[in-house]
């Protein structure tokens, strides 16, 4: 939609979404009653030609992706989030897996000579992989292969890990930095408002440690992704609240590249009861995560716990980028009931998909460096 059309759709609004659309069109930021009232009452239309706009405003077609592998380097988990349906607790640890290092460089090396250029390290949080069980691992992994960008560990485990080592999270980030770790991905944040996280994941690290965790990766200069799991019982408000705080933080530090909202699964755990929300709720996430988040320069979905079908579409709701290849190199999602239960793309597949909605395929690094333009 080009300037003039878009502004024409705006001024068809009713009076308080016209004033909203007016502001994303002159750039002014959202407050948290105009996020609010986009959930509540934006038309999936509105909302899809609005944030498109910003995209478009921000990125222009281009469709940003990487070519990257997982290792979960174990399922067992000393947490109890109710929405998990990888992880195994400790006392049933047989039924999980437990990778040794060895293993896990083995893994690595099957990158040999490949043009990965980002491994993705995360897992549940394992009582025996301590600090320097993974500090070590970094180390071989940096030693082998010195270009492969290390995005390891989310806040969980590192809060865990620090505590269980007695040192501060500055001492923690920088010690793991020093063995090679080069940034943190973003999970782990689910839904920061206590009242919610105390019913879906009340024993892991709360919001605030949360936000502690990527301040301080961002001091040290190291750079950090944040998510949200949204669609089980949280209220539009908290969305908004978990946004709000991400968007705060940002305005402080600039350290994070992208904000990723994960779709609650309800596929094998203890919230199986909770309904999956909508495709409509989805498109609506990720346009209004667009159009609030002004400083966040990435949106990304996660193709794996999306689908490939509506990972083309969410390009016409704020996304610009779609994640990596991964190479059927994690089970988070397919445990939960995602519809990928392998999920790996060949480059050509994920240039083809981009392709296929009239976007401009760039496969980037874990820092959006361009590689290439397809
Ligand atoms: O924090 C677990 C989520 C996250 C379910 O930074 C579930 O680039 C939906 O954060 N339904 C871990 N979601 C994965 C993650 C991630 C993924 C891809 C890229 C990046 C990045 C980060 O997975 C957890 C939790 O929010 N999760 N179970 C479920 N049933
Ligand atoms: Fe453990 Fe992470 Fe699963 Fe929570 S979501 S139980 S911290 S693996």
């Amino acid at each position: 939609m080009n300037n003039e059309s878009i502004a024409r759709l705006v001024s068809e609004q009713e009076n308080e979404l016209r004033k909203i659309g007016e502001k994303v069109i002159n750039n002014i930021r959202l407050t948290d009653e105009d996020g609010l009232l986009l959930f509540e009452r934006g038309s999936l239309s509105f909302l899809g030609a609005l944030s498109n706009f910003v995209r478009e405003r921000m990125h222009g077609h281009q469709t940003f992706f990487n070519r990257n592998f997982h290792i979960e380097p174990t399922n067992v988990c000393v947490f109890s989030c109710h929405f998990c349906a990888y992880s195994r607790l400790y006392a049933h640890r047989e039924e999980g897996w437990e990778l040794s290092i060895e293993q896990m460089m083995d893994i690595v090396k099957k990158y040999d000579n490949r043009p990965e250029t980002e491994v993705h390290i995360v897992g549940g949080v394992h009582p025996k992989m301590n600090l320097h069980y993974f500090a070590d691992l970094l180390r071989q992994i940096k030693a082998h292969r010195p270009d492969l960008h290390i995005k390891g560990f989310t806040a969980v485990e590192l809060d865990y890990m620090f505590r269980k080592a007695k040192l501060s999270v500055a001492e923690g980030m920088q010690y793991l930095k020093e063995a090679g770790l080069d940034s943190i991905p973003g999970g782990g944040a689910e839904i920061f408002h206590e009242e919610i996280r105390n019913q879906i994941c009340a024993d892991k690290v709360d919001g605030a440690g949360w936000l502690h965790i990527h301040e301080t990766a961002h001091k040290l200069g190291m750079h950090s992704n944040a998510t949200m799991l949204y669609g089980h019982i949280e209220k539009y408000e908290h969305r908004i609240d978990h946004m709000q705080q991400l968007r705060a933080l940002q305005d402080k530090t600039g350290g994070f590249n992208t904000f990723i909202p994960l779709k609650f699964r309800n596929g094998d755990n203890d919230m199986s009861h909770v309904p999956e929300v909508s495709v409509i709720e989805d498109f609506k996430m990720y346009a209004v995560a667009r159009l609030y988040m002004d400083n966040f320069p990435h949106l990304k979905a996660y193709w794996p716990m999306l689908g490939r079908k509506n990972a083309q579409l969410s390009l016409a709701f704020g996304v610009d980028d779609i994640d990596g290849t991964i190479d059927d190199t994690t089970k988070i999602y397919s445990m939960a009931g995602a519809e990928e239960q392998s999920p790996a793309m060949t480059t050509e597949e994920i240039v083809t998909l981009i392709k296929q909605v009239n976007r401009k395929p760039v496969e980037r690094d874990t820092l959006y460096n361009i590689i290439q333009a397809y």
